[in-house]
């Protein structure tokens, strides 16, 4: 997320001293020692070319949709070279070239909190959940860049309903895994503090609850590659993409409002419901246009992403500028 960068963050802060030279520069006089206690230290391969697309697992039986969008999708190769995951680094690359340090098994993802049933879930156990369907949505970025991708997954409800929340349960909290051996950017020695880690997020439960709400377990037919998020993540396709948490190892079910990320991190600039909203700018650039990734003219931002005519009853009578 262009959050403070280039500007507010200093490159100091994001990248070590050694990593100020120029990329060819810094492999041609680096010894190998020196390349080598640095690649330890940062347990980031930072010079190597984005990988070949390889073949994932092919998903099976995955049933059409009828909440996908007709529009034209981005390509594979767009989905999972252009990413935002900052536990894999902080450039649209980074998540591509650092994705094998991502390995997602063993993977358990544990429900707590205002539940009847908490459990633990081997992820093996989530995939079998509900029938998989393939759900093409529209991803807006806070950035103001938009792609079309087929997701594959599930809707939130039929974990929620397995668990059988409690009468105080109004929100849920996600979080995504903290391992800085498996997420690099996590180590703060390469990053310095982004975010708090582990990344988290949360929707009210009338929002998990939503038919459009899915975790996705795969993209065009196969499991998820790690750059989007594998092995389970959020996908809400009414709000700015930072919603949409990656990697995903609890879900806590809370009676108040939880914290998130990027609320953490500036409250100033994101708020909890986050929905796209063309009307709102963020305080530092326009929200009213997007650039769909692979095109050259932008577009108008439609409210709600949308997808008003399925959410906008969720807020209604709330001051949208205010939550934002
Ligand atoms: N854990 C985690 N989840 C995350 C992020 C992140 O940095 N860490 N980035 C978010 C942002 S800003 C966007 S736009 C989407 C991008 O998803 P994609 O790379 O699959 O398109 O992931 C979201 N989920
Ligand atoms: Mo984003």
């Amino acid at each position: 997320m262009l959050i403070k960068k280039p500007n507010d963050i200093k490159s100091s802060e994001i990248t070590p001293p050694e990593l100020y030279l120029n990329r060819r520069q810094f492999i041609k006089s680096a010894s190998a020692t020196t390349l080598s206690a640095g690649a330890a230290l940062a347990g980031f391969d930072l010079f190597q070319p984005a990988p070949q697309a390889y073949a994932l697992a092919k998903l099976p039986d995955v049933k059409k949709s009828s909440y996908s969008t007709t529009e034209k999708q981005n390509s594979l190769k767009d989905i999972t070279s252009y990413n935002n995951f900052y536990e894999l680094g902080v450039d649209k690359g980074d998540p591509a070239r650092n994705a094998k340090y991502l390995t997602t098994r063993p993977w358990t993802v544990a429900i707590e909190g205002e539940v009847k049933k908490p459990k633990t879930y081997d992820i093996d156990d989530i995939m079998k959940l509900a029938p998989l369907e393939e759900r093409i949505y529209r991803l807006r970025c806070v950035e103001a860049w938009s792609m079309v991708i087929p997701w594959i997954g599930f809707p939130l409800s039929a974990l929620i309903n397995q668990v059988e929340p409690t009468g105080n349960a109004k929100f849920i909290q996600f979080v995504t895994l903290l391992d800085p051996k498996r997420m690099p950017g996590q180590q703060r020695s390469l990053f310095g503090n982004v975010l708090d880690w582990p990344y988290v997020e949360g929707l009210r439960m009338d929002e998990a609850m939503h038919p459009l709400t899915i975790l996705s377990v795969g993209l065009y037919s196969e499991v998820l590659p790690s750059q989007n998020g594998a092995p389970v993540r959020l996908v809400v396709p009414w709000k700015y993409g930072f919603k949409s948490i990656k990697s995903i190892v609890k879900v806590r079910f809370v009676e108040k409002q939880p914290a998130t990320a990027w609320s953490l991190q500036t409250p100033s600039e994101y708020g909890f419901y986050s929905n796209v909203n063309p009307e709102v700018d963020h305080p530092r650039w326009s929200q009213a246009t997007e650039r769909r990734i692979g095109e050259f003219l932008r577009r108008k931002t439609l409210m709600f992403n949308g997808y008003g005519d399925q959410v906008a009853s969720l807020y209604k009578g709330m001051d949208l500028r205010k939550l934002y």
